[in-house]
């Protein structure tokens, strides 16, 4: 087997070379030694100060801003910035973790400031605040109070060495991008962490226009309804599937609970279509590389996986320099600051992840920027799941040695890489709103603080596998690997009864009967779980029916007529091991992650009745002129 290394002539993301994998790894583990100072043993000793500084803008508003500066530092030291809606850590404890030692022993002043109308920031706070108007010389927006706040801080924080990193993930991680749009020129690296893009299309809100209900509607509660803090809807019911399904339509949000006082909730009802949701879209604005920027994504985040991936591809674009660089790895949403990232859920990943990407690829990142170490950053760095192994790419998706491959939905819940000869078929189910497919085990604890939301998508499926309104094909056991890196994609052609519909495609990998790498006896004594036969998604999305041809102006679908639905499932860098099998899930509801589709087309699903939502008779088809199939990147080497 072999992998893509990265050797530095100079200190940007460079053209790769292929090695054998040994000799990368012996490469890598040497460089990381050589390029880390060894962690002072010490460090942890070593306290903070704290400071608070209401700073203000360029309009008079004032943002709250604590400033943790190492007290025995000698010399200048950089700062690593980060803005937020959540609330600024009251004390130092935060930097205790262990997650954040490699950056303490590098050296640096950590700033974290609340953005406008959160906590004791001034101002009003507006959810993913648009991109203001230059023209207008007093606007304000996410990227002038960053600047402002960078001016003052080079300014006034003493011992700063005049070089600044932003760094965040998530809310966070979409503030860097904001910071990206006119960057202050002490800010000298970023590091763009599972920002979401547009949020009409991916990430937190809706996929390809289906609403994110759980999300969507808890969001909303926790950051809206009270300036001061970070407020959890309280359900009265302990299973949030019942509590949604009780709520029916969505009309019913306001009328019952928010009562037009939520404005991204508002926005959801008056927007349901993608025009105003544009505006918030990163790339839509952010065209070019500014400063160098570390994208960072979680194959498993259930939040905002593909919002870096295509920042990334955006600022590719204008990458002259080769400063913005692709990481990827298998964790959740901001996994990679978990301890170890050495399992998540059921899944063992074999070695600590996240320990790996902090000491080797994000401490050397800032380091260079802000204290000029050499660095060795590979244009992309993908952790291959399945042989759980670290890769470097030259390019992100690689074209070479990537072939495209068909994998056809067959008679008799068959998957394969034959394309059938049959004229028709189809499969069949009936998708009813009363009764949508759970997209996790029950009881659906709520999205925070309980512990089940951020592992949902390591979830065995074989939970749902026996529901009449849930599709299955699968190959035979493989004979070899089959290695998928790159966009996969869900070709589907499929008919419903109704006017409009949902359409779900999970890509699954369907682990052998006799895996036994854990018998159920060790598993008694704690040794982990029984994998035999797990079902683990590997890719995955929906479609709103109405948004097939376009996401700005839905229209109903015929009934009863095939129609042909792409589906993008988005990048991965995955290995179907031999004795492993490959499966298709295909589903028209997956509660209450999605509010469910009415099945007949209204022109606004926000403002629907519950009696608009009806049962619907979809199938989808396999025939040889309407080939179902998923469209995989598959790697020849
Ligand atoms: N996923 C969260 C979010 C980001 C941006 C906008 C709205 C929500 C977060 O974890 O911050």
């Amino acid at each position: 087997m072999f992998a893509t290394a990265a050797f530095s002539v100079d200190s940007r993301c460079f053209v790769s070379i292929r090695l054998p994998l040994t000799s990368l790894l012996l490469i890598l583990l040497g460089q990381a030694a050589a390029q880390m100072p060894a962690v002072q043993p010490q460090y942890k000793q070593r306290r903070f100060s704290r400071q608070e500084a209401m700073i203000p803008m360029r309009d008079r508003v004032h943002l709250e801003t604590v400033i943790f500066a190492p007290k025995q530092a000698t010399g200048l030291l950089p700062i690593l910035f980060e803005r937020t809606p959540y609330g600024v850590p009251q004390d130092e404890t935060w930097l205790d973790s262990g997650r954040f030692d490699e950056l303490i022993a590098d050296g640096y002043i950590f700033v974290v400031q609340n953005i406008r109308g959160r906590f004791k920031s001034e101002g009003t706070f507006v959810m993913q605040r648009p991109p203001r108007e230059k023209s207008d010389s007093k606007s304000v927006d996410e990227a002038t109070d960053a600047y402002d706040t960078i001016a003052w801080l080079v300014k006034n924080v003493p011992s700063n060495n005049g070089r600044v990193g932003i760094w965040g993930i998530s809310y966070p991680g979409w503030l860097v991008t904001q910071a990206l749009i006119e960057p202050h020129p002490a800010l000298k690296a970023a590091s763009e962490q599972a920002s979401p893009d547009d949020m009409f299309v991916n990430d937190d809100f809706h996929h390809n226009g289906a609403f994110r209900l759980s999300y969507g509607f808890e969001y909303s509660a926790l950051l809206e309804s009270s300036k001061e803090r970070n407020t959890n809807f309280e359900f009265d019911q302990y299973d949030t599937y019942s509590w949604y399904l009780s709520l029916g339509a969505l009309s019913n949000v306001n009328a019952r609970y928010f009562h037009e006082k939520l404005p991204t909730w508002n926005d959801f009802v008056e927007h349901p279509n993608h025009d105003f949701w544009k505006q918030h879209s990163v790339t839509a604005y952010l065209k070019h590389t500014t400063v160098p920027n570390l994208n960072v994504a979680g194959w498993y985040d259930q939040e905002d996986f593909v919002g870096p991936t295509r920042i990334y591809a955006a600022l590719e674009q204008t990458d002259t320099e080769h400063i913005n660089c692709f990481v990827a790895g298998p964790w959740n949403h901001g996994g990679w600051m978990d301890e170890t990232g050495g399992r998540l859920g059921d899944i063992d990943w074999g070695s600590n992840t996240s320990h790996y990407y902090r000491a080797n690829i994000l401490a050397p990142w800032f380091a260079h920027w802000l204290h000029d170490k050499p660095l060795n950053q590979p244009e992309a760095v993908t952790f291959e799941t399945g042989t759980n192994i670290w890769r470097s790419y030259n390019e992100w998706p690689p074209k070479q040695g990537i072939v495209e491959k068909k994998l056809y939905f067959r008679s008799d819940g068959r998957l394969s890489f034959e394309a059938p000869a049959e004229r028709d078929g189809f499969d069949s189910y009936v998708s009813d709103p009363a009764n949508p497919v759970p997209y996790r085990r029950r009881p659906v604890t709520p999205t925070y603080p309980a512990p089940g939301w951020p592992v949902w998508l390591v979830e065995d499926q074989r939970f749902v596998e026996h529901r009449p309104d849930v599709l299955t094909w699968q190959t035979e056991p493989l004979k070899e690997d089959v290695t998928v890196t790159g966009d996969i994609v869900a070709d589907l052609f499929a008919s419903t009864s109704g006017s409009d519909s949902d359409w779900v495609v999970k890509l699954i990998d369907v682990y052998p009967e006799d895996y036994q790498k854990v018998t159920q006896e060790e598993a008694t004594k704690g040794a982990g779980p029984v994998l035999d036969g797990y079902e683990l998604i590997i890719a995955d999305d929906i479609l709103r029916g109405r948004y097939r041809n376009t996401l700005e102006s839905p229209e109903p679908i015929i009934p009863n007529q095939v129609t042909e639905y792409r589906i993008d499932l988005h990048p991965n860098d995955h290995v179907f091991l031999p004795r492993h099998r490959i499966m298709v899930q295909v589903q028209s509801t997956w509660f209450p992650l999605y509010d469910r589709n009415p099945q007949k087309f209204v022109e606004n699903i926000y403002k629907a009745n519950d009696s608009d939502y009806v049962k619907a008779t979809q199938k989808v088809y396999r025939s040889n002129r309407t080939a179902s199939a998923i469209v995989l990147p598959v790697s020849t080497h």
